[in-house]
This record gives structure tokens, C-alpha cells and sequence, in this order.
């Protein structure tokens, strides 16, 4: 053993047996070089203990990766467009999901019930809508990857609750997505530079409240944006349709049926394409090929009964297209 130890040495060194957590091995670590005085006689000593510093060092890099992509959620999108929840806590995010799709996410009267993302699809007429569950935005601490849904999502549906103050809620939320350099579009507010717009549809929900009625009153009073906005109960199925609606219109989708000539248009099954799409891009959503020979295309509508169009032809939702190659 080296000489010319002094006491504190041995008291890090203690620490370090008695160390649980790489981050305490770490730190005791350290302490002893630190305390440790250089001569001859403690240089093997020196060595070793940064050799087992440096291996601790990249066992926790090496798990802090690992977890890193641990805990980033990815949720394949599915439908007419995937639709974040945004919210408090406790204000029926989940219960909305719950609610309107086959998920099963918990529900409670206590805050912070939901830990990870959770996807279900709602109803809309023919098409379904891709409703992601999150955990509430708060003060203290929102995970990374929330963020990251938030800025993939094509719509945040950003809820509000009746049966507290939905302003200081909404000014709160604002503020909260402004951590992840989020902002809402047509807010007519100026957008910091490398921050990301996010439409929006706005949701006050707890309708069905004592004083319900009347706080959507006032709320409306006071709340300036012109955002699409719609209030519900999801207790008592208050105009879940009417959220489905805003929320397909916000995804500015439309729906289109195929047809083969010659044979009866596909109704069960219409291809989703951003609005303001043509006869060509629909084309190369169905077939590469297809679009590549695509010659003109006859339409069906409540107006166009089979006209011929050409590559160029913007199509309407609920458009029956029929591809001539
Ligand atoms: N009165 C009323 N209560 C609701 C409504 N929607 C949800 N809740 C209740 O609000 C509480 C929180 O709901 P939850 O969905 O877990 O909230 P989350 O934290 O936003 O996911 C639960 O006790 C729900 O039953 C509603 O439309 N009306
Ligand atoms: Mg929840």
C-alpha cells in the first residue's frame, strides 16, 4: 500500500464501497484522486483508479443512450391525419379517447394518469381519425419525447376545461408549448425564429358542468383567436360529431373513391390526399405505373356525372375518379 494517505481518502474510499449508483461510484471516484497527493508512491494507485473512473464514465454514457432511444415513442400515423392531445391535467384527454375509440387508456380523477402516448381512431363518416393520447403538459416537467408527437402531428387538438378557468388554461398551454419552440398557428402572433406552427382545433370540454354553459359564455367573451373551436362533454357525448368534423376539416384532407373502368367505384375504402391534390398525384398515390401511362381521368360527383378531365384537375372531396391509362 502506498504511503502518506490522509484520512479523507479513506473516508471517499468508503463512500465508494458503499456507492450504489454509477453516479456515486463517479463521485467518490473523483474525490479520492482529488484528495489523493501525487508523489511516486501513489502513481499504480492514481492509474487505477482512472482506469475504473473512465470504464464507469462510459457504462452510464452507453446507458444513457440506450434509454434515450428507450424512451422516444414513435406512433405510425393511420387514417385521415394524427390529431395530438394537448391539455392539462385532468381535464378528459383520455376519457375523450377513451370515449370515441376502441382504446382503453386510464381514466382518474387524479392528475398524471397517463405516462405513455397512446393512439386510437375515431369515426368520422367513412374515414377514421388517428386521436394520440399524451400525457398533460405541466410546470414541473414534460418528458422530451411529448415534444416530439407534438411537432410530427398533422393537428393538435388543444383541450380546455369547463369546469376551471379555460383561459389562464390556455394561456398556460401557450406557454408550455413554447418550451418545445411550438407555436399555434393564426395566432397572429410573431413566431420566434426556428420555432414550429401547429394548426390547431380547440376544445372546451366539461360542458355538461354546473355553470358549464355559462363559463363557455364568458370564455367566448374574452377569447379573442379565430381558431376552430367546439365545446363538448365527453361525459355526456356532447358534440363529439361536431369534434370530428372540425377535426377532419383542420386536417385539410379530402376523400377519394377509386373506379376501374368498367366497374363499380370502391365506397368502403376512399384514399385520403391533402386538398388542393390533382388527378395526377392521386394517380401516384394509388400506382407509380399507373400514374407514369396516366392519359385523363373521368370524374363522378352530386355535380360531374363521369366528365373527362385532364392530369391537372384539382379534385373535391368525395370525387369518384376513374383512371384512364
Ligand atoms: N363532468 C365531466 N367530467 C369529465 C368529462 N370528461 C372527463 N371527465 C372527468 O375528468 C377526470 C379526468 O379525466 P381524464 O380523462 O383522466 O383526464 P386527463 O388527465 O386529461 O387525461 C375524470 O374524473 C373524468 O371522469 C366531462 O365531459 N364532464
Ligand atoms: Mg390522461
Amino acid at each position: 500500500m502506498p504511503a502518506n494517505l490522509p484520512p479523507q481518502y479513506f473516508i471517499a474510499e468508503r463512500k465508494y464501497r458503499a456507492a450504489k449508483s454509477p453516479q456515486e461510484k463517479i463521485a467518490a471516484l473523483e474525490e479520492m484522486l482529488m484528495i489523493m497527493p501525487k508523489h511516486k508512491g501513489t502513481d499504480k494507485l492514481r492509474a487505477a483508479l482512472r482506469r475504473k473512473l473512465s470504464q464507469l464514465k462510459n457504462t452510464l454514457e452507453a446507458a444513457r443512450k440506450k434509454g434515450k432511444r428507450g424512451l422516444s415513442y414513435y406512433i405510425e400515423k393511420e387514417g385521415a391525419g394524427q390529431v395530438a392531445i394537448v391539455g392539462l391535467p385532468n381535464v378528459g384527454k383520455s376519457a375523450l379517447l377513451a370515449k370515441v375509440t376502441k382504446a382503453e387508456p386510464e381514466v382518474a380523477d387524479y392528475p398524471f394518469t397517463t405516462r405513455v402516448p397512446m393512439p386510437g381512431m375515431m369515426h368520422y363518416e367513412d374515414v377514421q381519425i388517428q386521436l394520440v393520447d399524451l400525457p398533460a403538459l405541466s410546470e414541473e416537467y414534460i418528458e422530451p419525447w411529448v415534444g416530439d408527437i407534438l411537432k410530427r402531428a398533422d393537428l393538435l387538438l388543444i383541450m380546455l376545461d369547463l369546469s376551471e378557468d379555460p383561459l389562464s388554461h390556455w394561456e398556460k398551454i401557450l406557454n408550455l408549448l413554447g418550451k418545445f419552440k411550438i407555436a399555434i398557428a393564426g395566432l397572429d402572433k410573431e413566431v420566434p425564429y426556428g420555432w414550429m406552427v401547429k394548426k390547431t382545433v380547440v376544445v372546451a370540454n366539461k360542458l355538461d358542468v354546473e355553470d358549464g354553459e355559462e363559463i363557455l359564455e364568458i370564455f367566448q367573451g374574452l377569447w379573442k383567436p379565430k381558431l376552430p373551436f367546439v365545446a363538448i362533454s365527453v361525459k355526456k357525448a356532447i358534440n363529439l360529431h361536431l369534434l370530428a368534423q372540425r377535426l377532419y376539416e383542420a386536417l385539410e384532407v379530402i376523400r377519394i373513391y377509386a373506379k376501374a373502368p368498367g366497374k363499380k367505384p370502391d365506397l368502403e375504402r376512399p384514399f385520403i390526399v391533402k386538398k388542393g391534390k390533382t388527378v395526377l398525384d392521386f394517380a401516384e398515390k394509388v400506382h407509380k405505373d399507373i400514374a407514369a401511362k396516366l392519359k385523363f381521368a373521368r370524374i363522378w360527383n352530386e355535380k360531374l356525372k363521369g366528365l373527362r378531365v385532364e392530369r391537372d384537375y384539382i379534385l373535391q372531396d368525395k370525387d369518384i375518379v376513374e383512371l384512364r391509362t
